[in-house]
């Protein structure tokens, strides 16, 4: 019996959870950005600070899968001959090193590297879609919007990383969009603990401008899978 509709705790006021109506949208949870050893530490990045996500999310992705609900995957990546790379991409923040060019896990961001795969932790399921972005948010230049309005899906879940990048470009793309976004905090992650708290801060500010914050037990809770 599929999860039914409820309330569920939440930052600036309770979120209504409709689950069949629900997507649960994991972003970037990619082995480059993850990993020690990956090329987010290799530009002296605490990973910890994402791997503290892992489990959280490991968790609400299982319930979320025993509950039958729709969960999508995206990667942030590009073409291996760079097409889709824009040059201001390639070369921002001038760096030794950039996208495309090989790094520890092979070409950096570009797609079928071992870094730009998603994590053993949250390897995608059969049949749940994987959004492959050129961009910071997952709406631009993708077909995530058909996917969405295919299973008649109004409402997100948004987890992964980072808070105040492709998370947060994400929910604000998907609040224009016309959907309400529900961020756990416990599942999303920033190389920053100041971004981390700014990035979930500007997500609830103004009566919920861009969208809810809460916590994935009371998500898995609400779905009845805890
Ligand atoms: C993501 C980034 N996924 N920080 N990318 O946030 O470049």
């Amino acid at each position: 019996m599929q999860a039914k509709p409820s309330t569920v705790p939440a930052e600036p006021y309770p979120f209504d959870l409709r689950p069949a109506e629900c997507g649960l949208l994991i972003i970037d949870m990619q082995r480059d950005f993850l990993e020690p050893g990956g090329f987010g530490e290799m530009l002296g990045n605490d990973v910890s600070q994402l791997r503290r996500t892992i489990e959280p999310n490991r968790r609400l992705l299982a319930a979320w899968r025993a509950a039958g609900l729709a969960a999508m995957h995206t990667r942030e990546g590009h073409r291996p001959d760079l097409s889709d790379l824009p040059p201001s991409k390639k070369v921002r923040g001038r760096p030794k090193t950039s996208i495309g060019d090989m790094g520890p896990m092979g070409r950096i961001l570009v797609r079928g590297e071992a870094g730009h795969d998603i994590i053993p932790e949250l390897y995608p399921a059969a049949g749940e879609p994987v959004i492959d972005k050129p961009g910071k948010g997952a709406f631009h230049a993708t077909d995530l919007q058909s996917i969405l309005q295919n299973r008649g899906i109004n409402q997100l879940i948004v987890t992964g990383v980072t808070t105040e990048v492709c998370v947060n470009t994400t929910i604000r793309e998907a609040n224009d969009r016309g959907y309400d976004c529900f961020v756990p905090e416990d599942c999303v992650g920033s190389y920053f603990p100041e971004f981390q708290d700014m990035g979930l801060r500007m997500i609830k500010a103004q009566g919920g401008i861009f969208g809810w914050v809460g916590s994935s037990a009371d998500i898995v809770a609400a779905i009845g899978k805890g």
